[in-house]
């Protein structure tokens, strides 16, 4: 397939939810795209808007220099391109599939060995905000891949680039997907406590939202603080916090609400104060989840 200077080719293996909204995006932004999915009927829809189907995998990979992966899982990536490296050589993969930085890094090895060019990505949203600037694609790997692509990548989103090591964008997405969960818990948590005294979700989430820009800010702050492993508690010390935690646990336990994540959050600080460290910032904590 041809490429224009401003719209490179683009193959897209794997056509669920999310590899759909992805060579959706590329169609809706001009790209000429090529799509392959292992249950055909998936690409009817695309077809229809203008994609060229692919009957199979090979067929797929030779008719662009730039092949984007996303499917199910890890084994399933090794499984479509392993048989296909003579095919992909001098092309570039970005594989947008879920997996850990070995498997990353495994595939970056796999990909050097074979002279194609590798990214490893970490989608940070849900298919309904592909084509959104305001949502972050990560990358790792290849200098080169990503400073030839990234104009057409940033069609999906953001391209944020994480450097030269391909497993970082899987390390990221991991860590974030935690903060995510953390938040998640933290905020119904909250929303089970104050919904106790009749307070809607509805009412208490704006007031919550605007919580954690300020939260925010601590992160800034405390960034540098871990950074240098200095953890001056000028602002908030542990000991004040460890305080305070127990008006939450109390709140909680009077109205029936599971205590397990702050008791977590207590458990931690008391560790702190008994080593010697509540005049310290609640950045200091970084250390008991580091193992120390
Ligand atoms: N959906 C999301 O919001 C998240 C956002 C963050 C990144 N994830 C990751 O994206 C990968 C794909 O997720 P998905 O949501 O598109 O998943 P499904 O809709 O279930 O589609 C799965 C596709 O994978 C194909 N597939 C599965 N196994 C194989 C295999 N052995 N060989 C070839 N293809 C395979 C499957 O094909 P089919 O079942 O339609 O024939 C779908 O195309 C994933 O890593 C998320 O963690 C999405």
């Amino acid at each position: 397939m041809n490429s224009t200077p401003d719209h490179t080719t683009v193959t897209v293996l794997g056509l669920g939810r999310m590899g759909s909204a992805l060579a959706a995006a590329f169609l809706a932004a001009g790209h000429p795209t090529t799509v392959w999915n292992r249950t055909p009927a998936k690409a009817d829809a695309l077809a229809a808007e203008g994609a060229v189907r692919a009957d199979t995998v090979a067929e797929a990979v030779t008719a662009s220099d730039l092949v984007i992966v996303c499917v199910l899982d890890h084994p399933a990536v090794q499984a479509l391109l392993d048989p296909l490296a003579g095919s992909l050589t001098g092309r570039t993969v970005v594989n947008l599939t879920s997996g850990s930085p070995e498997q990353a890094r495994e595939m970056a090895a796999w990909a050097a060995g074979h002279s194609i060019a590798y990214l490893d990505g970490g989608i940070m949203t849900t298919p309904d905000g592909v084509g959104n600037r305001a949502s972050m694609f990560l990358y790792g790997g290849s200098r080169e891949a990503f400073a030839a692509h990234r104009d057409t990548l940033a069609v999906l989103g953001d391209p944020v680039d994480l450097g030269a090591d391909a497993g970082l964008a899987s390390l990221y997405d991991a860590g974030l997907l935690g903060l995510m969960w953390s938040v998640f818990g933290g905020w119904l948590h909250a929303t089970a406590l104050v919904g106790a005294d009749g307070v809607t979700a509805g009412a208490f989430t704006p007031v919550a939202v605007r919580w954690l820009t300020t939260v925010s800010l601590f992160m800034d702050r405390y960034a540098g603080q871990i950074d240098a492993g200095h953890y001056p508690g000028d602002d908030a010390t542990i000991d004040v916090q460890l305080a305070a935690i127990e008006h939450l646990l109390h709140a909680g336990h009077a109205r029936g609400v599971d205590g397990r994540l702050p008791e977590l959050h207590r458990e931690l600080m008391a560790k702190a104060a008994a080593e010697g460290n509540g005049g310290d910032s609640y950045a200091r904590l970084v250390e008991a989840f580091r193992g120390r």
